[in-house]
């Protein structure tokens, strides 16, 4: 056995006002919780340090680079990486980043991976940006991913790390079966990600109502055909008018729901995760090398 405790850490709302430093001591009184209850890894949401800001149209630059991080570890940040090494507990969170890359400024829905020692081992930046860029005032509530954020550059890593092979993804990352294939084509055995779902899509309304199914769906095949431990981490409950689902749960390598929150807060679920687990499909049923059929595959990668 190849035992990781994983704590996912659910966050409840946090108001657009709301500074970084309240969220951070809410971040680390569940990372203490975390540690207390045998944990190596814990793993917080998308975007986790302030409110899920792509709801709302602005225009101010300023404004909205008020909630990216131009530093990580920043001032408000480095209590996380100080109780991390103090506590030797690994951990994963997301954030909005703001870079200067081949000489411009960008912008990025990242998460970082950090291990038992508080340096970071993995970055990742969100590929699948949801949403719209354009302005649709008519809705009270946008989701404008597409206008405040350049799709990630990094590809879908894999990270060898706390002894095993860890993945990340964000939020909408999950629907798409070719991210949870590229990171099990590099062994990934536990994938990680964060979400801010709302349980209403206004100019797209047609399956509000499976919300709830549909984000457990896909994580669970994604665990199953890849044979990983998937581990996904909402930001929950109403937010600035926002409905956000909850839910967060751990996904075994079989696809079943190991362990799920049940409230829409803060909230810690933890389990003993047995790397070994993912061996097994990954050497039978979901055995690539022997079963996988690349050359039927060739539209899946064109444009
Ligand atoms: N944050 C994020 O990616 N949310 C999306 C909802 C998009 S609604 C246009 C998701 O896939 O959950």
């Amino acid at each position: 056995t190849r035992i990781v405790t994983v704590g996912a850490a659910q966050l409840g709302p946090t108001g657009r006002h709301e500074p970084r430093s309240a969220v951070v001591k809410r971040m680390l009184e569940m990372m203490r919780a975390a540690k207390a209850a045998g944990c190596d890894l814990i793993v917080y949401p998308e975007v986790a340090l302030t409110t899920f800001f792509p709801r709302w149209w602005m225009e101010d630059q300023a404004e909205i680079d008020s909630f990216f991080e131009r530093e990580m570890p920043g001032p408000e940040t480095l209590p996380l990486f100080e109780e991390c090494l103090k506590l030797g507990i690994g951990m994963s969170f997301g954030y909005a980043e703001l870079t200067e890359e081949e000489g411009r400024i960008r912008h990025f829905n990242t998460s970082i991976l950090v291990d038992k020692k508080a340096r970071i081992v993995g970055k990742y930046r969100k590929i699948h940006l949801p949403g719209h860029a354009d302005n649709r005032s008519q809705f009270e509530l946008q989701h404008l991913e597409k206008r405040y954020f350049e799709t990630g550059n990094l590809g879908f890593g894999a990270w060898r790390t706390m002894g095993g092979v860890m993945g990340m993804c964000i939020c909408n990352d999950r629907r798409w079966p070719e991210t949870y294939r590229v990171l099990g084509l590099q062994g990934a055995e536990l994938i990680m990600l964060g979400y801010n779902t709302p349980t209403n899509i206004p100019w797209e309304p047609i399956y509000d109502h499976l919300t709830d199914f549909h984000n457990h769906l896909c994580m669970q095949s994604g665990a199953y055909q890849n044979s990983t431990w998937v581990v996904g981490v909402a930001k929950a409950g109403l937010e600035e008018g926002s409905d956000f689902i909850g839910g967060s749960c751990i996904v075994a390598p079989s696809g079943e729901i190991v362990a799920m929150a049940s409230t829409r807060a803060d909230e810690l679920i933890t389990f003993r995760c047995d790397l070994d687990l993912a061996r097994h499909n990954k050497e039978t049923m979901f055995n690539f090398a022997l079963n996988r059929e690349p050359q039927a595959y060739g539209r899946i990668v064109e444009q």
